[in-house]
């Protein structure tokens, strides 16, 4: 066999196989599982994507087009599939968007024939990433993002960017139609739409902050209405629904991840939260929950995270980071979080809807100061040796 058909069939059989290999719970702390095998990496991007196929002008079947990491995706159940909108981000550091689905949530990824076409604004985006995705009840899905731009204030700094929602919609998650970004006067990263109308309008999670990086005086994870999507404006000041903390692990900024999971006892939200340590800002995952007729008003909020790196989660791109903008919550209460590990792979860990229910309701409050986590370990160790005792 010649060299370009024998790398052929090796680079072939090796995407197969980790396409069909197998995924398997590792049981944890209750709360969720995770499973034992990232469910989708860059090495799982289709071959004719990277590879030209033509021994004419690629005789040693090289990679021409090369893929670095496939993070943060938004997830939706789609005609029975588990599909994720991923963000792939090539060798060139620019991000994309493409549809993986797979039959069971757990395994077996495979993307669509091609990444997502997204139509542009005039002000032509440089990257887009981190697409949450909502089906809504006007009859549409839509995708909502971040769009970074070269900052045009400071012409002299090659890294200055700002961050803004781009919003676009679908109804078959091949075509989108674009619409303008989300005007208002902070830059803004982590907007989620809420699901439902509320008092007749669209709902907005949003996420101010001052600069790129800084949130700055934004206070969190924040709260808006707005009247016609098609020109999505921030009129009405937005209300912070989970604020930052000093000495938490959402001290530095936090961000909703995808939209909330609506439960008789409330709305279930997971959002991301960060703070600056000495190798650099940590990205865990946490979960609090809102008032069902008034999803703005937070009425538990579990202390500490739900979800922080573990082996090879810590490395890769972005050391340090999990982040989440998918789950799917089926029909009998599975709910399948979908994560990305060190801005590199993406995971999946399963729960169900009443455990996370129980998870937030049931976690202890943060008591915000040491004296007060050691108070609630022993008010806990107080109530088993009373349970204990009255067993005997
Ligand atoms: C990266 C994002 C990151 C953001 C802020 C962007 O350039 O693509 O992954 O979240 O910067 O650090
Ligand atoms: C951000 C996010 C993500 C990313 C994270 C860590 O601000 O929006 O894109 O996973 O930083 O790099």
């Amino acid at each position: 066999m010649d060299l370009f058909e024998y790398r052929k069939a090796l680079v072939l059989s090796r995407y197969e196989s980790l396409i069909q290999r197998c995924n398997r719970p590792v049981e944890g702390n209750g709360v969720y599982c995770r499973y034992e095998n990232p469910v989708i990496t860059a090495e799982m991007v289709p071959p004719t994507w990277r590879y030209d196929f033509n021994p004419a002008t690629n005789p040693y079947f090289m990679e021409r087009i090369g893929v670095n990491a496939t993070l943060n995706s938004g997830a939706i159940k789609w005609n029975g599939k588990y599909v994720l909108v991923v963000r792939v981000e090539g060798a060139d550091r620019k991000s994309f968007f493409a549809v993986a689905e797979s039959p069971n949530g757990i395994d077996n990824f495979r993307f669509w024939e091609r990444p997502v076409v997204l139509p542009d604004t005039e002000d032509i985006g440089t990257n887009v990433y981190d697409m949450r995705l909502t089906r809504h009840e006007d009859g549409y899905v839509y995708g909502l993002f971040c769009v970074e731009r070269r900052d045009p204030a400071h012409p002299g700094d090659l890294s200055a960017a700002t961050a803004s929602c781009g919003i676009a919609r679908t109804k078959n998650l091949v075509d989108w139609e674009r619409l303008p970004d989300l005007k208002c006067g902070s830059q803004q990263r982590n907007v989620v739409l809420h699901p439902e109308f509320v008092d007749g309008k669209y709902a907005l999670y949003t996420r101010p902050q001052d600069s790129f990086i800084d949130t700055g005086k934004g206070g969190g994870i924040g709260w808006t209405l707005i009247d016609d999507i098609t020109k999505a404006e921030i009129t009405r000041g937005e209300d912070i629904v989970d604020e930052r903390i000093y000495h938490t692990i959402k001290e530095v900024k936090n961000g909703e991840g995808p939209h909330p999971i609506k439960t008789p006892k409330g709305w279930l939200h997971l959002a991301h939260g960060v703070r600056n340590c000495a190798s650099g800002l940590r990205y865990v995952l946490y979960m609090y929950m809102t008032a069902l007729d008034e999803p703005w008003r937070r009425i538990a909020a579990p202390g500490g995270y739900f979800m922080a790196p573990v082996g090879e989660e810590y490395t890769g791109d972005v050391m340090n980071v999990l982040f989440s903008n998918g789950w799917i919550a089926d029909e009998d209460g599975t709910v399948f979080i979908y994560y990305a590990s060190s801005d590199t792979r993406m995971h999946v860990a399963v729960s169900t809807v009443d455990r996370l229910v129980d998870y937030c309701l049931n976690t202890p409050a943060d008591g915000l100061t040491s004296a007060e986590s050691v108070k609630t370990i022993n008010a806990l160790i107080d109530r088993n040796n009373a349970f204990m005792k009255a067993g005997k």
